[in-house]
């Protein structure tokens, strides 16, 4: 088995420490930054996902995935910044004002990466007007709104009047998702993009970042 496949194994069995060890082994082999991320991470994260959406493996192995992932990138990302590797894209995310629920959020952030876009995290309680401002500070493609709470999805609608209001809508897309959150309300609040968990999520961020 090739060191990239032993890699993608790894990190499918969350073993983040081991992956940590074999993403610098790949690399003092001489194996570029990018290929690992492209030919080992990246895939692994992509069965993940699948798994995932087709309820094969649940949320402890998701976040044990995740960590593995989060060490393997934090080892190649200095070697990607030097080769200039471009992000797919930048997008930010947070769990709207009111809302301390963060496991899916984190579960989305992590698949976005995992997709090869640079993630901003805002963390839970994020009021509308920080999804903003960071968008616009950071030059964002798109917002991501997280909500658990039928208390707190409304929020996702006075970040979509914030956005208005602050003249970047034309240039953000804002992607909503969560256990309450449907289609049917997405369109309502004027929102881009409903994804009902973090695979669909990570998908649909690649293609509007592409479009
Ligand atoms: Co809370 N909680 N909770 N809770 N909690 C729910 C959401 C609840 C449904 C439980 C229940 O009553 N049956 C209920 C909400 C009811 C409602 O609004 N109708 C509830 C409540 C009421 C509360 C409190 C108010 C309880 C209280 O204090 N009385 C309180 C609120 C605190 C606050 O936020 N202000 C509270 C607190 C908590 C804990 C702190 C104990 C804990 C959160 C810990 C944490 O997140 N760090 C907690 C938990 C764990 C839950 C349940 C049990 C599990 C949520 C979870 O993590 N699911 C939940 C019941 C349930 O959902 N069955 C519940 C796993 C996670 C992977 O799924 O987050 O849905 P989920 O994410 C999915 C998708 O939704 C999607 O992708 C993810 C992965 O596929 N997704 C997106 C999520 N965000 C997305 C964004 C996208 C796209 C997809 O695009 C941007």
């Amino acid at each position: 088995m090739s060191i990239l496949q032993e890699i993608c194994e790894t990190l499918q069995k969350g073993r983040a420490k081991l992956m940590k060890e074999m993403v610098q082994k790949a690399l003092d082999e001489g194996i570029a930054a990018q290929d690992i991320l492209t030919d080992a991470l990246l895939p692994a994260m992509s069965v993940i996902g699948e798994k995932f959406k087709n309820n094969e493996i649940f949320v402890p192995e998701v976040l044990m995935a995740a960590r593995a992932m989060n060490m393997g990138t934090d080892v190649i990302k200095p070697h990607l910044a030097a080769s200039g590797v471009q992000a797919a894209g930048r997008v930010c995310i947070g769990t709207v004002q009111g809302d301390l629920h963060d496991i899916g959020k984190n579960l989305v952030r992590m698949m976005l990466e995992g997709k090869g876009l640079e993630v901003i995290d805002l963390g839970t309680d994020v009021p509308a007007e920080k999804f903003v401002s960071c968008a616009m500070e950071n030059d964002c493609q798109i917002i991501c709104c997280s909500a658990l709470l039928t208390t707190t999805m409304d929020v996702m609608a006075d970040v979509v009047r914030a956005a208005k209001a602050a003249g970047i809508r034309d240039k953000v897309k804002i992607m909503v998702g969560g256990a309450p959150i449907t289609e049917e309300f997405c369109r309502s609040i004027g929102a881009d993009f409903y994804a009902a968990d973090a695979a669909s999520a990570a998908d649909a961020a690649v293609a509007l970042c592409k479009g």
